[in-house]
């Protein structure tokens, strides 16, 4: 098997440090969160920017100084900013992150109900307008699929030249109004993508490890992290984002799995090659 490309999703736009006081929100704390994760194992650092007050922000500039720091602390590993934001955000305050050409991104493929009254909006205008913004960018789309509706979505614009192979998928299970995370779920949306596609699990709250669990017996790839879940084990709250990748660590050797680099990950995701 390839060896196990792990994200930590260090900050999220909706997790509070009243969540779990380890939430960074502040340059320093992201740098914190960040450096944990790349010590335990993670080659890709998903990032959400937020103000000191932990407000979410897309703010160009924010990200600029949150990335930088991040690059200074990590040199090598994938930093992967989200264009979802926060619900409510508009289209291109969403996008503006794509200005400073990061070489990942998450692209969301659908709309879904995100809890209570909250829509999380990705009409089909929406994914074409990203695809094609971070395509003349050369930035890589994680294309984030909250049910099977939204791997439909990414194979149809793929048939149409829009979403360009090598096509690399998260399966975000667990969301409150998405597809829930059981293991019957994970086999649906893993035996609906291409053979030579990737896929990353983000298994939300108790979803996390045994989705991680499966997707690392299958060959599959793994995120993990505070934006998606605060617990390291039912009830106990993670100290941090390092904790969680360290679990995940701990579950890859349990089977077998060594952990990438950032270099093996960008080799296994075949980055250069969509960016040519
Ligand atoms: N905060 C969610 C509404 C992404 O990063 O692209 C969207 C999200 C997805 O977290
Ligand atoms: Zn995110």
């Amino acid at each position: 098997m390839e060896k196990l490309i792990i994200t930590c999703a260090i900050s999220g736009a909706e997790v509070m440090k009243e969540h779990n006081p380890h939430v960074p929100y502040t340059i320093d704390e992201m740098v914190r969160e960040a450096k944990g994760a790349v010590e335990a194992g993670a080659s890709v650092i998903h990032v959400h920017a937020r103000f000191d007050d932990g407000t979410p922000t897309q703010d160009k500039a924010r990200y600029k100084a949150i990335i930088d720091a991040i690059r200074g602390a990590c040199p090598d590993i994938i930093i992967q900013p989200s264009t979802g934001g926060a619900v409510g955000m508009a289209r291109d305050e969403r996008l503006a992150v794509t200005d400073l050409h990061p070489e990942m991104a998450t692209l969301d493929c659908g709309t879904l109900n995100f809890g209570g009254d909250d829509i999380f909006v990705n009409t089909e205008n929406d994914i074409i307008h990203f695809a094609r913004t971070m395509a003349e960018k050369k930035i890589f789309p994680e294309l984030e699929c909250f049910e099977k509706g939204h791997v439909d979505t990414v194979l149809r614009l793929n048939r149409k030249g829009i979403i360009k192979a090598p096509l690399h998928f998260s399966f975000v299970l667990g969301v409150n109004g998405g597809m829930t995370g059981e293991e019957r779920d994970f086999r649906f949306m893993r035996g609906s993508i291409p053979e030579d596609a990737t896929y990353s699990v983000v298994g939300i709250g108790r979803f996390e490890f045994p989705l991680a669990e499966l997707a690392i017996m299958d060959g599959g790839h793994v995120r993990v992290g505070l934006e998606d879940n605060i617990y390291l084990e039912k009830g106990v709250l993670a100290e941090g984002n390092k904790a969680l990748v360290e679990k995940a660590v701990r579950l890859a050797h349990k089977h077998k799995r060594t952990v990438a680099t950032p270099d093996e990950a960008r080799r296994i995701l075949k980055i250069k090659e969509h960016t040519l």
